[in-house]
Order: C-alpha cells, then structure tokens, then sequence
C-alpha cells in the first residue's frame, strides 16, 4: 500500500515556496494516495521558537494546508507534539544513524552558520526526527521541495541499515517526491538563494497571507536584470531572476517553463510582472482569505488537529510495537 507523509515547520512567514514546493501538490496527491500531513512543531523547536508563537504559526500551517484544499477528513493533518512516538522512534533512529552521515547535511551545515558550538543537539539530530516522521507510518512517498531530498536519502540510509542491522524488513524504503515546475523558489530579492522563511527581508519572499496589493507590489520590485525575457530555455541561463519568476509563472499557471518563453520571449520586465502579479493574486488570494477566516476560530482548527493525531497514533501505535519486538525491548 502507498501512503505519503510530508510536513511543515510551524516557524511563521509561510510562503510561495512552501505552497508551490510542497502544500500545493498535497492537494492533488490526496487524490491517489493515502496522506498523513504534519506540523512539524518538534522540528521548529531546534532554533528558538517563542512558545505563543508556535502555538500560533501551528494553527496557521494547519490553516494553510485546508485553505489550500487538503481535506482534513479524507487525510490526517495534526501537528507532530500530540503522537510521542515521534520523539521515541527518533531516539531509536539516533542510535542506528552514523555520525559521519549527520555530518554530511548541508541543511545543518546553512542554519548553523559559524556557530557551530553553539547549535542544539535537536538542529544536528533533526535528519533523524525526519525520518522517525515518515518511517512511523511506514510511509511510501514523501512529497517535499528539492531542499529536503538530502534527508530523504538519509531517511532511506536509516531504514535499510535499521532493516539490515535487525535483519527485518520491517520498514519501505520511501521515496521522494519533487514535482512541479517550481521545486525550489528562489528569493525575489536575490535568485541564487532559496525563498526562506527566515530571510530579514519581507521583499524577499510572498507570504501565504499577503493581500492583493503586497503581492503586486513584491512582485513589482522583484529583482531582474536589465534584458528583455529570454525567449528559450538556454537564455534563461546565467539569469537566476529571470529564472526564478519565470518558474514561478510556469508552476502557477499549471504550464511548463517553454509555455512562458514562448509566450513572453522578448517582453519587458514590467509587463511579464503585470501578468504574474495579476495571477499570483488570484491563486493565492483566496487561499489567503480562508487562512485568515480559519485563523480566527482556533477552535476548530485545533479540533482538526486533535482528530488527525487520534487517527495517526492508532497507525503508529502498532508500527511501534513492531520496532519494540525487534529491537528487544521489553513491553508490557
Ligand atoms: N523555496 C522553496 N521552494 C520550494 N519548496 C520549498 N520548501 C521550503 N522552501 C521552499 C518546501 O516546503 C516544505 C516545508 O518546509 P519547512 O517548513 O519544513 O522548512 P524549510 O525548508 O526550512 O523552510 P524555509 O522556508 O526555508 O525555512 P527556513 O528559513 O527556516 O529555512 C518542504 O517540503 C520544503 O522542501
């Protein structure tokens, strides 16, 4: 059987990356697989995280997922805290897991910067807790950006060593899903850096909950260089921004990246961002509304919260007594 798992950090600023790279194809995914969507809110607790904040940023990501069109009653969305065989499958995980492996990730590498002393354990052994999230489940497909296919390769890496070690087969060993024309959104500010909810600057990024007129005027200030569009593929070479806002029309569009040349080849900038202004309003205009509208009544989404993890602690709850009689420990 497939079933996909896939998550979110709750760490605020949702936004066009996370919906294109990951929210977006959840919706169309729900259709042919089996899907346990996750706040990831023991992820966000590696750097600093306010505690109101996170309780907050956890009801928007669970928001964004409905708003967006991911059913919360035909798939399970909770947030990760409320099913505690996270954690105990990621301790397990910690001691089948190679250090020289954890020492490899660029992801640790980025968001420890300098610092490195001074980074939590949690940042280094996140990979771990990554695939503690998918493996509980034993998930098939895990549908994420480009930027998170390393850990999805450790998390293979963890499930054959853990089904050599044990000599099982205990676990599938997942595979990842990229889709879209739109797998890694860069920045509006600077195309050779990943759209991020932690860049300083707002410009930098469309947020999920921007209203008409800070999407148009993002947009109107995205950077470009002075050329005209390319009019192929190959002239978008060397062009990051010119890149990056043509893929970004492409995935809202539903086209492919030769659509848009075709369509816009040799047009000035402030003509191609008209148009994608225009149409970055009306896909993410109403998702916005209805975030804010389900904002305002944490009730139900905490309800919806606390329905999904019912209904993932009883898929993982068995799973984990698997991993308890393989690797001996005693239970009652
Ligand atoms: N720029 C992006 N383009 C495409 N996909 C993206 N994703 C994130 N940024 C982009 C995908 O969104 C999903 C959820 O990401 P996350 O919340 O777990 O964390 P992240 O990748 O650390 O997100 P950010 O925005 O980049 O946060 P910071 O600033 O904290 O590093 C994942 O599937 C991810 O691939």
């Amino acid at each position: 059987m497939n079933r996909i798992f896939s998550g979110v950090q709750p760490t605020g600023n949702l936004h066009l990356g996370n919906y294109l790279g990951a929210i977006r194809n959840w919706v169309r995914l729900q259709k042919e697989f089996e899907c346990i969507f996750c706040v990831v809110d023991m992820h966000a607790i590696t750097v600093w995280q306010e505690p109101a904040a996170l309780t907050a940023s956890t009801r928007e990501v669970a928001a964004a997922m409905i708003a967006s069109g991911v059913d919360p009653k035909a798939n399970i969305i909770f947030n990760q805290s409320q099913v505690s065989a996270h954690a105990e499958l990621a301790w397990v995980f910690n001691c089948v897991a190679r250090l020289g492996w954890l020492n490899r990730m660029t992801q640790f590498k980025e968001k420890a910067g300098k610092n490195r002393e001074n980074a939590s354990v949690g940042l280094y052994a996140y990979p771990n807790l990554m695939a503690a999230d998918i493996l509980l489940y034993k998930a098939t497909h895990v549908p994420v950006g480009e930027d998170q296919k390393q850990h999805i390769e450790l998390a293979r890496d963890i499930a054959q060593k853990f089904n050599n070690d044990f000599k099982t087969e205990l676990f599938p060993v997942p595979e990842p899903l990229i889709l879209g024309a739109a797998t890694r959104v860069m920045s509006l500010r600077d195309g050779t850096k990943k759209m991020s909810k932690s860049d300083p600057s707002e410009y930098s990024r469309i947020a999920m909950t921007d209203g008409p007129d800070e999407i148009a005027k993002k947009i109107r200030k995205a950077k470009t260089d002075p050329e005209p569009l390319p009019t192929d593929r190959e002239g978008m070479t060397g062009r990051p921004e010119a890149a990056n806002l043509i893929g970004i029309y492409a995935a809202l569009s539903d086209s492919d990246v030769e659509d848009v040349v075709k369509k816009y080849g040799g047009e000035q900038f402030s003509t191609f961002k008209q148009h994608l202004a225009d149409l970055a309003v009306s896909s993410l205009g109403p998702i916005g509304e209805e975030m804010k509208r389900l904002m305002a009544d944490p009730g139900y989404v905490d309800s919806v919260l606390r329905d999904g993890a019912e209904r993932a602690r009883a898929i993982a709850e068995p799973i984990m007594r698997e991993v308890h009689d393989v690797v001996g420990f005693l239970r009652p």
